[in-house]
């Protein structure tokens, strides 16, 4: 027996820590996980691991996951070769586009889509040839708003300022949860220990949540506020710092901003009050001790993205850290500048070029919302839906109303799966391509090193030898590419492996060949533990990609959304909101099968605050039934004083043990789905991102 010890990036969440992982080779066997610990060498995540790192080892041994591609036939699996899968695929593909048009063919990607390196650089490859303009993702559910905001004020959707949490004296955080989630949108290990150096220096954490959540504890100040709220708060926030003088000169230059101080005239803080549920008092408070910091962050997250004014609100925050002066400044909020440079690299996107067929949805970036989906496949007509292309994804209980869209999948003519599980959402369909696990594959994080606090870079070789007649998911996409170029009649680029791309992006990027640096994949290779390549700095005003070269402050359609927030009636009284929430030990949908994760007190009951339950007479602990607009589910509530009153909370990515689903250990504590009461009519008004939170929901004794 001997045993190796392998380094390597955690890839499933935003964090991205180093963990040593040794390898134990038997002479009977294949080579073993034996330990999965923190590296202390990554300058970057310096040890930090949360509890989910096993999972990567649960999911390796995993009984339930696929290994070979398997067709549908009733209510049968049968394991199949691959070169049959890829002609059955481009058949069917093919066919459902000829007899129906391109747009007949959908596509959803989830959210592994940005964490594992092959399908980053190779799902287009296939994808790209369907030309439908029926393209979904994740995105629509989460950070749309973010990429629309940088879109149109710095003109690139992926000029995402990160919080520069090490060096800031105030961070306001709004709808974030990151001691839950590790961070999103600032890749930031070990977020914790960040946050209290933060506070030892002498800096103020506020933290802004309807539930006094696991970061709003660590707070100087937490403020309660009411689900979907966050855009009036923040007018009335950037209305102070306008009324009082408190706004400072910034460096960048600025489009429109006179504009803005003229339209954010009528939304003082006493008026905003009403609607967000915060004293006017407080909120002017807040601007003012925002304003009078040395260096200062506003950041807002997924609670303020999937909400009624998802991209009202994404645009306030800019603004706010643009007038106090703290955009492109350190301690502020600043772009990253990547190994791996995608703004330079790509198309600034584009917004509202066509619509939904059914709701007139506006496509940002060559995607729709996906909360149209689901009409999209049930509405009869011309372009109506036929087909579903999936890629690590679980659309059915991770979008809103997925019991509708659960329904829709069963009517598909086809669906194709690129997926590792047959769960909620691969159970419908026809083909399910599993790709090797993230352990024998190589990985480079190209998306999460462009959203980290520090310019950091890092390249893993596979620590796990490939499977006999295993793909990559890289390699999936190009077999899919070929069999359909060739049903399809069409021509095919070359491709290189992702690898390959990694070293050519490397080389062209900014510490490339031309720089002091000279990275490449090679100098990855000898640096295993990853290379940091310094502290964010100041940026923005060389890389602005907007027409004009400069920020600009004021959108038309941001700017006329405001009216929408105007007339936006004060709450009724006695309505109760549904929120979601983050647990460590989870991930969305798709780590509730591993036993060390899932063991102890279930973790998907109803939080509630004692009064309102004692309002409806119910008792802590007890079955409660949870109405919306869209659906019942039943679930145990408890009592907690973490919660606003008014306002309830249940975790998404539960409701497993659907027939057909094989996910033994998550079948065995299903939960229910949170997205079977969230709405696909309730949407941000201008990107058409789901509205997640602040759902109207009753609850009563089941
Ligand atoms: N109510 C409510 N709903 C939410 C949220 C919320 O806060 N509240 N959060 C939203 C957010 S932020 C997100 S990002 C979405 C996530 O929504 P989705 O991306 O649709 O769902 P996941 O649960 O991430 O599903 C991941 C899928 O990828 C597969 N998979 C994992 N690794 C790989 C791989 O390497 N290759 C392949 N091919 N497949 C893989 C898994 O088996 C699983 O099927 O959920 C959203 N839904
Ligand atoms: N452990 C774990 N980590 C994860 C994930 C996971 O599922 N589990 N998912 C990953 C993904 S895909 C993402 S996108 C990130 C998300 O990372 P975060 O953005 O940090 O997401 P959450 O932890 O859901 O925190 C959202 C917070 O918003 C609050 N909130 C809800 N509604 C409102 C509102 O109207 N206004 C305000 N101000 N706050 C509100 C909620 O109470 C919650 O505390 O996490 C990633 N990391
Ligand atoms: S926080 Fe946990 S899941 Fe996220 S990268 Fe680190 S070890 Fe992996
Ligand atoms: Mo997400």
């Amino acid at each position: 027996m001997t045993k190796t010890l392998h380094h390597r990036a955690c890839h499933l969440c935003e964090a991205i820590c180093g963990l040593n992982i040794e390898i134990t080779h038997e002479a009977e066997g294949p080579p073993r996980i034996s330990s999965i610990k923190g590296d202390p060498q990554d300058p970057f995540s310096r040890g930090h691991i949360c509890p989910k790192a096993v999972a990567l080892q649960d999911i390796q041994e995993d009984p339930d996951r696929l290994r070979q591609p398997h067709r549908r036939i009733g209510d049968q699996w049968q394991a199949i070769g691959w070169d049959e899968a890829f002609a059955f695929a481009a058949e069917r593909l093919w066919a459902v586009q000829q007899a129906h048009g391109r747009n007949a063919v959908a596509v959803y990607q989830g959210n592994p889509s940005v964490h594992n390196y092959g399908l980053m650089t190779h799902s287009n490859y296939f994808l790209g040839l369907l030309k439908t303009r029926n393209r979904f993702s994740a995105t629509s559910v989460d950070q749309l708003p973010q990429h629309l905001t940088s879109h149109l004020m710095y003109g690139h959707g992926l000029l995402l300022p990160i919080p520069d949490i090490d060096h800031t004296q105030f961070m306001l955080i709004l709808g974030g949860n990151p001691l839950a989630s590790n961070g999103s949108i600032m890749t930031v290990p070990d977020v914790e220990k960040r946050l209290k150096v933060l506070k030892a220096r002498g800096g103020q954490l506020v933290v802004v949540d309807p539930r006094r959540s696991e970061t709003a504890l660590l707070a100087d100040r937490h403020l309660f506020i009411r689900p979907g709220g966050d855009a009036a708060l923040l007018c009335g926030l950037l209305h102070t710092l306008f009324a009082e003088g408190l706004a400072r000169g910034s460096h960048l230059p600025i489009n429109g901003l006179e504009q803005v101080r003229e339209a954010i005239l009528p939304f003082d803080a006493a008026s905003m009050s009403a609607l967000c549920g915060i004293p006017a008092e407080e909120i002017r408070r807040l601007a003012r001790d925002f304003a009078a910091a040395d260096k200062a962050v506003c950041y807002g997250r997924m609670g303020v993205s999937t909400q009624a004014f998802g991209s009202l609100c994404h645009w306030l925050v800019q603004l706010i850290n643009l007038v106090t002066g703290n955009l492109d400044r350190v301690g502020g909020a600043l772009c990253t500048e990547p190994a791996v440079d995608l703004v330079a690299s790509t198309s600034g996107g584009h917004f509202d070029q066509w619509r939904s067929r059914v709701s007139g949805l506006p496509e940002y970036a060559g995607e729709l919302p996906v909360s149209a989906l689901a009409e999209e496949i049930l509405e009869p007509g011309d372009g109506q839906v036929r087909a579903l292309v999936t890629v690590a994804g679980n659309p059915v209980l991770s979008t809103p109303n997925g019991r509708r869209l659960d329904e829709a999948l069963a009517g598909l003519e086809f669906m194709l799966s690129i997926d590792l599980y047959i769960n909620e959402t691969t159970r419908h369909a026809d083909l399910i391509l599993p790709s090797t696990s993230a352990l024998e594959n190589d990985h480079y994080d190209s998306t999460f090193n462009l959203l980290a606090v520090r310019n950091v870079t890092r390249f893993n070789r596979a620590i796990l030898p490939k499977p006999e007649g295993a793909l990559h998911d890289w390699e999936i996409f190009v077999g899919l590419a070929e069999a359909f170029a060739q049903r399809a009649q069409v021509e095919l680029k070359a491709t290189l492996p992702p690898a390959r791309m990694i070293d050519f992006a490397l080389r062209k990027g900014p510490y490339g060949d031309e720089s002091s640096w000279k990275l490449s994949l090679q100098m990855l290779d000898e640096h295993p533990h990853g290379l940091d390549l310094g502290p964010l700095g100041a940026n923005l005003a060389v890389r602005l990609r907007t027409v004009g070269g400069k920020v600009e402050a004021a959108p038309a359609v941001l700017l006329g959304d405001l009216q929408r927030l105007a007339r936006q009636a004060a709450p009724t009284a006695g309505q109760l909101l549904l929120i979601g929430r983050r647990h460590v030990r989870s991930n969305n949908s798709w780590m509730h099968n591993y036993h060390r994760l899932v063991k102890g007190k279930p973790r998907h009951h109803l939080l509630m605050h004692p009064d309102d339950l004692l309002h409806r007479q119910l008792q802590d602990g007890q079955m409660v039934r949870i109405r919306s607009r869209t659906g019942v589910i039943e679930v145990p509530v408890q009592a907690s004083e973490e919660m606003m009153p008014g306002v309830v909370s249940l975790p998404h990515g539960y409701g497993h043990g659907r027939q057909g689903a094989r996910l033994q250990v998550a079948g065995a504590q299903p939960g229910v789905s949170a997205n079977d009461l969230t709405d696909e009519h309730l949407r941000d008004g201008v990107s058409g991102n789901a509205a997640l939170n602040g759902v109207p929901v009753q609850v009563e004794a089941a």
